[in-house]
């Protein structure tokens, strides 16, 4: 993603901070999600499925504003075997979260956070689709709005640049909680500031996050500086099998790799950044066998694939550089298919 040309021309003071990076969404779209939320009681909150630090921390991060306006929240992610992955255990606030289960069957209002569709609301969807009002909060280029109002802004680095214009928006002010819920969602999403998608308004609403006395170090080792003993056997595993073909890098981790060492799937969210170090590859994908026996494939691009087009016309979705979708073939078949799409991209 090329750095957007607007951020380079200017230097945002503290006050323009509230609109720095958001332009893509109109200021209509702001003000009728500022009504609809004042007018609600209850709002239900939804990230996608096996949420990342950027969807659970947006998420949480917007859920602290609202409860101290006095809405009652509550907030979910529609996975079947709901737990939030271990190394988003530190982030604040999960007392708002409930399975889905005792999520609201029909809410008046509810806003998802950096889902790129609708099915990746998994077990939250006939919410949904029975929500009177879904606003839906999201920086990913496909997403084409399956809600009632969007805002959505593909230039924004991570869901959570979003989030905190609507924190100030709605009258909140950034606090240690909330600061760490953004900042878990902005260095997921910018590889701690490492993509391209790093500009200067990543850093100046870094330079606001950190300002609140957050511990970038604490919250660095339990993002990715920490793992059980199991997830190195299994990393052994996958890359002993790991396949350099042309400039594609590729390998795969079944469950049953995992169950050997009792890791959980989520333990796998870093391998793809160990195989896409890869000097002689251009792509990098791992497949990545899920609870239920699907491959959950991640895919990452040096620049000059567009990954999250070959992933879009294989039923997923993403970024230039990063993306990924979901697979019920075998791996040989899995890989046959992608290989087919990446020929054409
Ligand atoms: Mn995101």
């Amino acid at each position: 993603m090329t750095p957007d040309v607007r951020d380079r021309a200017e230097r945002p003071s503290r006050a323009d901070a509230r609109t720095a990076g958001s332009r893509a969404i109109p200021e209509a779209a702001w003000d009728r999600a500022v009504q609809l939320i004042g007018q609600a009681d209850e709002i239900a909150l939804s990230c996608h499925v096996t949420p990342d630090g950027d969807a659970l921390g947006s998420m949480l991060a917007v859920g602290f504003v609202l409860r101290s306006m006095g809405k009652r929240v509550v907030a979910s992610f529609g996975d079947s075997h709901f737990a939030v992955p271990r190394l988003l255990r530190f982030l604040p606030g999960q007392e708002m979260l409930v399975p889905p289960a005792d999520y609201p069957a029909a809410p008046d209002l509810m806003i998802t956070f950096d889902a790129s569709t609708f099915e990746r609301l998994g077990l939250l969807r006939e919410s949904t689709a029975r929500a009177r009002e879904v606003i839906v909060v999201d920086h990913h280029p496909s997403n084409e709005g399956f809600g009632t109002l969007s805002l959505i802004d593909s230039t924004a680095a991570a869901t959570a640049m979003l989030a905190e214009q609507l924190v100030y928006r709605l009258g909140g002010r950034l606090d240690r909680d909330i600061a760490t819920c953004l900042y878990a969602g902005l260095v997921t999403d910018t590889g701690s500031f490492k993509y391209s998608s790093t500009t200067p308004a990543v850093h100046q609403m870094a330079a606001r996050l950190v300002a609140t006395g957050l511990r970038t170090d604490e919250i660095a080792r339990e993002l990715w500086d920490r793992s059980p003993f199991g997830y190195l056997k299994v990393l052994a595993g996958a890359l002993d099998r790991v396949t350099l073909e042309g400039e594609l890098v590729w390998t795969y981790v079944t469950r049953v790799d995992r169950a050997a060492y009792g890791l959980p799937y989520a333990e796998l969210e870093g391998l793809i950044d160990i195989v896409r170090r890869t000097d002689e590859a251009q792509v990098a994908v791992v497949l990545k066998e899920d609870d239920q026996g699907a491959w959950q494939v991640s895919t990452r691009s040096k620049g000059a694939v567009d990954v999250g087009a070959v992933c879009a016309a294989l039923g997923g979705g993403g970024h230039h550089n990063a993306a990924g979708y979901t697979s019920h073939d075998s791996v040989e078949e899995t890989m046959a298919k992608f290989r087919r799409e990446l020929g054409k991209a």
